[in-house]
């Protein structure tokens, strides 16, 4: 059977593009959408791709995702640095899930370099624009194959 994939974006992300472009760039989430849906084709996945601005929506959708979906890739936004609840939330569901964000958080500020995903996470892709989240579905693609 294929494997099902959901993509969560956090806070703000859906200002891509059209704010901030000196940080965030040009893209707008729809274009990553359309490269993440294009490159699960490519994997053989099923895609589902998300944004919320609300901790208690991801929360509920990372718990649904158990009966829906084999894998997360998530770019918690701002919630990376704050949020225990989303940390338990992965952990407690077990789904594979690969951490994306689109600049290299290790190369900004001091409160940007810790993550409460990262622990709970098979692995960090970080600092490639939007083709962070093309790389994570790769990254998580392999996992897949390795898990046979
Ligand atoms: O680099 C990433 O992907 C981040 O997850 C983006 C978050 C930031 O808080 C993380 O430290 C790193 C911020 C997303 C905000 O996106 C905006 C886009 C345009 C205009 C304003 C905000």
């Amino acid at each position: 059977m294929g494997k099902s994939v959901l993509v969560i974006n956090g806070p703000n992300l859906n200002l891509l593009g059209k704010r901030e472009p000196e940080i965030y760039g040009r893209t707008t989430l729809s274009d990553i959408e359309r490269m993440c849906k294009n490159c699960a084709s490519n994997l053989g996945f099923e895609l589902a791709f998300m944004q919320s601005n609300h901790e208690g929506e991801i929360l509920d959708a990372i718990h649904n995702a158990v009966d829906t979906h084999d894998g997360i890739v998530i770019n918690a936004g701002a919630f990376t640095h704050t949020s225990v609840a989303l940390m338990d939330a992965l952990k407690g569901v077990g789904l594979p899930c690969v951490e994306v964000h689109l600049s290299n958080t290790f190369a900004r500020e001091d409160f940007r370099h810790h993550s409460y995903i990262s622990p709970v996470a098979i692995g960090v892709i970080c600092g490639f624009g939007a083709k962070s989240y093309t790389l994570a579905l790769e990254a998580l693609a392999n996992y897949f194959e390795q898990q046979k």
